[in-house]
């Protein structure tokens, strides 16, 4: 192996495997006579030697001293602010979490389909409806977290990820990096990929995975041939359901095609099996792409079913939609298993990787419609190693594939690829090893036109010895690699723990987000409460409504006095200005925790079933005299 390019590398991450790094000595006796720029410049012609070579060592040279560029100072001291917002996905935590880049620090954490007490997510009414609204369930599986686009770039508005658990789709709101809406998809059990029809997120995407009865009523249920999964096209505004595509086989990952006409999703289970056996057993399943101006002409035409109150449309291969010169879905044969799939920045493209197969398709876009066998769509076939799973890119040409089996990221020129022989490993550039088992990898800014092409997350599922024991459950590391040079080659950099399990990102510059510091009340459906302003009335015979505030060191009320058997409908404000200055409403024994950023206000209603005294304190430590700030619910006993 080579010697650390930065001993602070080494020192950071406490690995003891340096990264690998070419240096022009390991080179030149590889390539003699060849410079290694031009090595890069023509890395695919000359790409193949890789291969002979075992394409990490190629790079890293056994025995070669060289030093190469340094990635760039990847420390954020103390104060500082990072570069980048990372979203990752938290899965079946049911969060998102943000973390800044290059440090990897974690910021922040957002619920989603979680209930959260540090933000009292679900505790308040409004949190709580939404999730009682979308279904009822106590969690959720967030993978694909996808940052809404104007003119195919980054806007800063919202962020919107899947439930693969209960098939849903949720969006954040990136003023308050809050969850602010949740649609519940009928017809979809687990939503897999997500994503928006683009420049302009116009439509988002959620991919149905689960094949089941439609509708799923109790019909079928011992003919799995009866078995359908469907793409649901969700209005990123209203959030509402606008229609559906039933298709053959199932679904898995998506993307969207950058000028609006496709949209795209791997599907393994050809087959139509039930179990892994059975679906396996195909030796190519598909990509499917979606001609969505011809999907809404059929909607318009009224060519639908109505199932589940959702417009759906048969997209399956023997519709009649699909016969004759303008299909709405191509079924383009892929192999095997495909599982990522991701479209060039420049829109030429759509990638898939194969999974079960060691080779990703690229898919010439503008041919889909014009070729007679879908099969010629299929214009590259690169050989990239063992379980491909999931593409990024850098903006420069290049392609970035986790390679699951093999624990690397194997780097690749895509035009390459289309002018090499399929199954060749000559547009391979260069491979790292990654500890161990990538997911998902993401570049910054990969989903728009415009990556950044500097820095590439990849999400490692296993950590094994890579820090700490905590016990049998591990952490999971993600990796930031440095992606900027491509004379030096990928640089790993950084380890960082992750807790059960972020699957794909999202990275955004962060000149392109401007959060709210504190609330602004104009947002928000409830009225605000200034001091002086408090209010405690009797309704009804049986219900109490409170409005009060909060603020240094006291509540608006000092003590609240209902009967029991009453329902309150307390709402607070913190009237806080100042930055930072959290308060909250916990009251023991009633299960109530609202949280209260500055000028933010919050509702909670319950029944006050247990006669007694409760003290209601403020859960954020809010000043010297925050243990004094309190109040008491004194509940009367019925007489
Ligand atoms: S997908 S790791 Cu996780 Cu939703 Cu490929
Ligand atoms: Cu308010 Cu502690």
């Amino acid at each position: 192996m080579s010697q650390p390019t930065n001993p602070s590398i080494d020192a950071e991450t406490g690995t003891d495997e340096p990264t690998d790094s070419a240096s022009d000595e390991g080179f030149d006796s590889l390539l003699p006579g060849i410079r290694r720029r031009e090595f890069m410049k023509t890395g695919a012609a000359v790409g193949g030697l890789a291969g002979l070579a075992g394409c990490s060592s190629l790079l890293g040279g056994d025995d070669d001293d060289g030093t190469v560029s340094a990635a760039p100072d990847h420390s954020v001291p103390p104060g500082d602010h990072d570069e980048y917002y990372a979203f990752l996905s938290g899965g079946h935590a049911g969060d998102i979490r943000v973390y800044g880049l290059p440090s990897m620090r974690e910021i922040m954490r957002i619920p989603v389909f979680n209930r959260e007490s540090a933000r009292g997510y679900g505790y308040d009414d409004e949190s709580r409806e939404m999730l009682e609204e979308a279904g009822g369930y106590t969690w959720g599986d967030t993978h694909h977290p996808r940052l809404s686009q104007t003119d195919g770039d980054y806007d800063g508005r919202f962020a919107y990820v899947n439930d693969k658990a209960n098939g849903r789709m949720a969006r954040i709101d990136l003023k308050y990096f809050e969850t602010d809406a949740i649609c519940n998809i009928p017809n979809q059990q687990g939503t897999h990929g997500a994503c928006a029809r683009l420049p302009d997120t116009d439509l988002i995407f959620g991919v149905g995975e689960f094949r089941v009865p439609m509708p799923n009523d109790g019909r079928d249920l011992h003919d799995p041939d009866a078995y359908e999964s469907v793409l649901a096209a969700i209005d990123p505004d209203s959030m509402n359901v606008e229609w559906q595509v039933r298709v053959d086989g199932n679904m898995d990952n998506g993307d969207g095609s950058k000028q609006g006409r496709y949209f795209f999703a791997t599907g393994y289970n050809s087959e139509g099996g039930v179990n892994e056996q059975e679906m396996t057993r195909a030796d190519r399943d598909d990509v499917k792409a979606f001609e969505l101006d011809r999907i809404e002409a059929a909607v318009e035409a009224g060519d639908y079913e109505e199932i589940n109150n959702v417009l759906v449309v048969d997209g399956r291969k023997d519709s009649p939609l699909n016969q004759g010169d303008d299909p709405i879905v191509h079924y383009i044969p892929i192999p095997k298993s495909p599982h990522g799939v991701s479209v060039t920045p420049d829109n030429e493209y759509a990638i898939a990787s194969g999974k079960l197969d060691p080779t990703a398709s690229v898919i010439d876009i503008d041919l889909i419609d014009e070729v007679d066998d879908p099969t010629d769509a299929v214009v590259g076939r690169p050989q990239l190693g063992l379980g491909p799973l999931h593409t990024a890119y850098d903006g420069r040409g290049h392609a970035y594939t986790t390679l699951f089996i093999d624990s690397q990221v194997v780097k690749w020129d895509i035009e390459a690829a289309v002018e090499a022989e399929p199954e060749s490993e000559s547009p391979v550039i260069e491979k790292i090893d990654v500890h161990y088992n990538p997911g998902h990898l993401i570049a910054a800014e990969s989903y728009t036109e415009d990556p950044a092409g500097d820095w590439l997350i990849s999400l490692n599922k296993l950590s094994k010895d890579r820090f700490l024991p905590v016990g049998p459950h591990h952490p999971e590391n993600d990796q930031l690699i440095y992606i900027g040079d491509d004379e030096a080659g990928m640089q790993h950099v950084k380890d960082s723990p992750a807790y059960a399990e972020p699957h794909d990102a999202s990275i955004c510059h962060r000149s392109k987000l401007d959060p709210a510091d504190v609330y602004d009340p104009d947002d928000l459906d409830l009225e605000y409460t200034a001091s002086g302003e408090e209010t405690m009335e009797r309704v009804a015979d049986d219900r109490v409504e409170i409005d009060m505030y909060s603020t240094r060191n006291h509540y608006g009320f000092e003590e609240m006095t209902v009967q029991e058997g009453d329902t309150v409908e307390m709402k607070v404000t913190n009237v806080e200005t100042t930055s930072d200055l959290l308060h909250s409403v916990a009251i023991p024994e009633y299960d109530i925790n609202v949280k209260l950023a500055p000028q933010e206000t919050r509702k909670v209603t319950f029944t006050a079933d247990k006669p007694g005294v409760y003290w209601v304190y403020c859960a954020f430590f809010c000043s010297a005299l925050h243990l004094e700030m309190r109040s008491r619910l004194i509940v009367e006993p019925e007489d």
